[in-house]
């Protein structure tokens, strides 16, 4: 359900709030709302006394006695609605971290596990004149859950992304999937249409109307149709990000989005957008606002959008997790392709099937939310995962789902080198399943090189796929200076990545790279003077002052050519 195309109610904005570190209210089911009367004996919370805070947004930097606060926390808020007999109505949730249960007027609408993802509840014939909707968010990390209970950013809890009340009509266009295919023939757009409550063998209308195309097809039993036409008009790429409005009427129903049409593919060790090679001058970033923050406004999507630009790069991987769609719209209008990631981090469990089930669960959530966004070129399966066969079938598995919901974008994962001596190579069995290669190094951060010593490192000559090196960088405190051999300073950033990006010259199926990272972000357990709950290796600090190798790298990637 993709509400950009809808009609919608916000109901962003202050919600009343409270933590409950001993879940007591699941116990006692709060989602009823009892009140307390002469004779009801006492209940223990009252919401609508509750302090507010606001949504989407995270709790943790909302009240100072909130920050370091991991566990349950309760979401209540009332709103007014006029239900059309003639319409229909769904609930949706850009994305709560970690758990959600959804309660609408006392009836629970259902679960969700997973922060970084949206979901929606369909509640036709649920809403009143004046409702009560309540949230349960559980930002408690588990042993088996995605990501699991070690990772090196900052655990946001709460309801961190909009939400909205869509009014649908009582057959609709549930689902809309548009893409640029080479046929025989030439180029061709290819749209799938999903109805959900509209006759088969009715009619899909698909409509470019700055091309003057248009394609019809008949819905099947199970309510999908597919629309092709020739594509005569100019490709979306960075230099170029031209969108087009891609208009459908079904049954009644007309939804429409803007999208860019381009190709991506591999050729040998070669990236090809549009059938032409291309070097990803990239960046890696969190989702987080200055100056440490989750629950992104436009205007902190603006920033990233000059921060990117500024720095010359056409290329951000959206680190480590699902970013909010907004950014994927922004990018294409920006025209900065995107790498998109699920948290399937570090140590997972990777031989329970259950936790298959929830990495294959959140890719469907993301793959079905972005696929008509031209900016995203690569779907990331993971990221640092050990070298082990049943992480190699697990991630093999992710790559499969992947590909069946969406063959035209290339597959990457985050994996490491292995080093002998200064010899560098690339022997990770999971590389076969992966269209493109990540590569995380820190060499001359982690371990005892210093940047000078990296010249002597020598890569390994030829690789069959296209590489990217998803991770290199150094930490820095701003404002912190002094030699170039001494850890912390901005001298020592800025020589990392001097001395990396001269080594990495070496090999020529490098296509890439996203340095980490683009700012500063919260990572609690980074607590050294330097750091002080911030990882370090932001080319920027948290509050977006730029460090030395913020200059380096932008004069850097504006000398290097686009191929
Ligand atoms: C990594 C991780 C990233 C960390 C980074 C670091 O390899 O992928 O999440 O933040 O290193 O700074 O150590």
């Amino acid at each position: 359900m993709n509400c950009y195309l809808r009609k919608t109610v916000s109901l962003d904005g202050p919600w009343h709030f409270h933590v409950d570190h001993y879940r007591l209210g699941e116990r006692r089911a709060l989602w009823e709302l009892r009140t307390e009367t002469k004779r009801s004996g006492p209940v223990d919370w009252s919401p609508e006394d509750w302090p507010t805070i606001t949504v989407p947004g995270d709790w943790n930097t909302q009240a100072p006695e909130l920050l370091n606060y991991e566990g349950v926390g309760w979401y209540v808020r009332w709103f007014d609605a006029k239900p059309k007999a003639s319409k229909r109505y769904v609930l949706r949730f850009g994305a709560v971290n970690y758990r959600a249960r959804v309660f609408l007027n006392g009836e629970e609408l259902g679960a969700h596990e997973g922060g970084f993802t949206p979901f929606s509840f369909e509640v036709t014939g649920k809403l009143k004149k004046r409702n009560a909707l309540v949230v349960m968010a559980d930002s408690t990390t588990l042993a088996e859950g995605i990501p699991t209970e070690d990772t090196d950013w900052y655990n946001y809890g709460g309801i961190t992304r909009s939400v909205r009340l869509v009014e649908l009509p009582k057959g609709f266009v549930s689902d809309l999937w548009v893409r640029l295919e080479e046929g025989k023939r030439g180029p061709r757009v290819v749209v799938d249409v999903k109805a959900d409550g509209i006759a088969p063998g009715t009619e899909a209308v698909v409509r470019i109307p700055d091309l003057g195309a248009e394609a019809v097809c008949s819905l099947s039993k199970s309510g999908r149709g597919r629309a092709r036409m020739p594509f005569t008009g100019e490709r979306w790429s960075p230099s170029n990000p031209r969108l087009y409005r891609v208009e459908v009427q079904c049954g009644g129903d007309a939804v429409a989005d803007e999208v860019g049409l381009r190709t991506v593919a591999t050729d040998g060790n070669r990236i090809l957008l549009n059938g032409e090679s291309i070097y990803l001058r990239g960046m890696s970033c969190h989702e987080e606002a200055a100056p440490g923050r989750r629950g992104l406004t436009d205007a902190d999507i603006s920033r990233l959008m000059r921060h990117a630009r500024d720095l010359n790069v056409n290329f951000l991987r959206l680190a480590h997790y699902p970013h909010d769609e907004a950014v994927a719209r922004a990018a294409d209008r920006a025209g900065v392709l995107l790498w998109e990631e699920v948290p399937v981090y570090w140590q997972i469990h990777f031989q329970k099937p259950k936790v298959l089930r929830l990495a294959k669960q959140q890719l469907t959530e993301l793959v079905t939310r972005d696929r008509n966004r031209a900016s995203v070129i690569l779907w990331s399966m993971a990221n640092e995962t050990p070298e082990k066969p049943a992480r190699t079938r697990f991630i093999r598995a992710e790559a499969e789902h992947v590909r069946r919901l969406d063959p035209t974008r290339l597959i990457t994962a985050a994996c490491f080198i292995r080093r002998r001596g200064t010899r560098i190579t690339l022997p990770d069995p999971l590389f076969k399943w992966l269209d493109v290669v990540g590569i995380n190094e820190y060499m001359a951060w982690y371990g005892d090189l210093l940047p000078r010593e990296l010249r002597r490192y020598t890569w390994q000559k030829a690789f069959p796929k296209p590489v990217i090196v998803s991770e290199l960088g150094a930490g820095a405190a701003y404002g912190h200076h002094g030699r170039a051999d001494q850890r912390w300073t901005e001298e020592y950033q800025e020589a990392v990545y001097r001395e990396q990006f001269a080594m990495l010259e070496q090999a020529s199926y490098i296509r890439g790279m996203t340095p980490w990272i683009l700012f500063d972000f919260r990572a609690p357990h980074r607590f050294n003077k330097w750091q002080r709950g911030f990882n370090r290796k932001g080319l920027l600090d948290n509050t977006r002052r730029r460090k030395k190798a913020f200059f380096f790298v932008r004069d850097y990637y504006g000398r290097k050519k686009e191929d």
